[in-house]
């Protein structure tokens, strides 16, 4: 037993952007229990309850070192009842009954089986569920009309959930780098997401295109994926898109965007492996005009909850909106205008974070 003296406290502001958090987490043991209860509120559109759990799974990833004693946990912020109960269940019994109950759950199971399909999100999931699907068996022999995102997410389904190593994304970026090149010389492309951020794998590839001159980025997209989509006959090329030029990106978001699928050609290494000289990779594509690019880079690097944290800090303790366009300030009904990150951080009055420390 651990008297109380011995047992180190933590001092954590209460916006995950106030904090740096590295890939260095000492309580995966505690985040990963926080992080599936976030997954699983997430996933059956408990969107509150999601970003309470994601709240909680960031502060315990902010921690200096690992946690041993709920009386450590006293004072900090973001811990709900709920999140404290699981957190004590995971420090006493090695385990959250919670979790483990979700994780065995038909439903948990199903859900993420079914959302693991490129284009499918939690609301389709939710709906094939209730017409008795469980699995991608029962969804094939199901009859449901899948379109073209989702028909290809199933097709390469077990590619699509095997994570992107540095190495492909690497790989990836230079053909990115090639179709931007061809159509419109003098365009850059910078990584975003969680590569940017330091991690060594991932669920896709982000990339953000520009041009230094402002207005010769509008129709890039299109001209991109159409080059992309000719290179059919060469080792790399394009499979397919949801929300690409065929579909208008919603109003969400007011950038050219497109989720896609590469085909990358594999290393000699990981053909011999299995007999598939290609395998399918998630890619993003997001243009923005050079006078955004800053709030662009700074909004696709994440992580999510950094990003959700930032809009929060920035409307709650600044009176502005921040969004991956541009920062407005309410108090003096004017837009801020930034050419880096470090100008954002400083208008927002907060501390700059690399995005190596934006790990929440
Ligand atoms: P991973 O792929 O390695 O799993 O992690 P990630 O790179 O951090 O996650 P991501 O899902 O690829 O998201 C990267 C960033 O992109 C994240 O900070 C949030 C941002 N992002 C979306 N969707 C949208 C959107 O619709 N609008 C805007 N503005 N940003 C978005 O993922
Ligand atoms: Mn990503
Ligand atoms: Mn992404």
């Amino acid at each position: 037993q651990i008297s109380e003296a011995e047992v180190a406290l933590f001092s954590v502001s209460s916006y995950a952007c106030q904090r740096r958090t590295t890939l260095d987490n000492h309580n995966s043991n505690l985040t990963d229990a926080l992080s599936l209860l976030a997954e699983n509120a997430e996933l059956n559109n408990e969107d509150g309850r999601g970003v309470a759990f994601r709240r909680a799974a960031a502060l315990m990833k902010a921690l200096p070192t690992q946690v041993i004693s709920m009386s450590q946990l006293r004072g900090l912020p973001c811990l709900g009842e709920h999140s404290l109960r699981v957190i004590k269940d995971v420090l006493e019994n090695g385990v959250s009954s919670e979790v483990e109950s979700t994780k065995q759950s038909k439903r948990y199971k199903a859900l993420k089986i079914l959302t693991g399909i490129f284009g499918v999100g939690a609301k389709t999931a939710d709906r094939w569920i209730r017409e008795g699907i469980y699995n991608l068996e029962q969804l094939r022999h199901s009859g449901q009309t899948l379109n073209r995102a989702q028909k290809s997410g199933l097709e390469h389904y077990d590619d699509l959930n095997e994570p992107v190593t540095k190495a492909e994304a690497d790989a990836i970026g230079e053909i990115v780098q090639k179709a931007v090149d061809s159509v419109l010389t003098g365009s850059q492309v910078a990584l975003t997401g969680g590569f940017r951020r330091g991690k060594l794998t991932g669920h896709d590839v982000d990339f953000l295109i520009t041009h230094p001159e402002e207005g010769k980025e509008v129709g890039l997209m299109p001209k991109v994926v159409a080059w992309l989509e000719s290179q059919k006959t060469t080792r790399n090329s394009y499979l397919e898109s949801k929300d690409g030029p065929a579909r208008p990106a919603s109003n969400m978001d007011r950038f050219e965007r497109c989720f896609s699928i590469f085909k990358l050609t594999k290393g000699k290494e990981q053909e011999t492996a299995s007999h598939k000289i290609w395998r399918a990779v998630r890619v993003d594509l997001v243009v923005s005009p050079i006078s955004q690019f800053a709030f662009a880079v700074l909004g696709w690097t994440g992580s999510k909850l950094f990003e959700r944290e930032l809009r929060r800090w920035a409307g709650h303790e600044k009176n502005m909106s921040l969004s991956s366009h541009a920062l407005f300030d309410n108090t003096q009904n004017k837009y801020l205008r930034a050419t880096s990150e470090e100008e954002i951080f400083a208008y927002l009055g907060l501390e700059y974070i690399p995005p190596s420390e934006r790990n929440a």
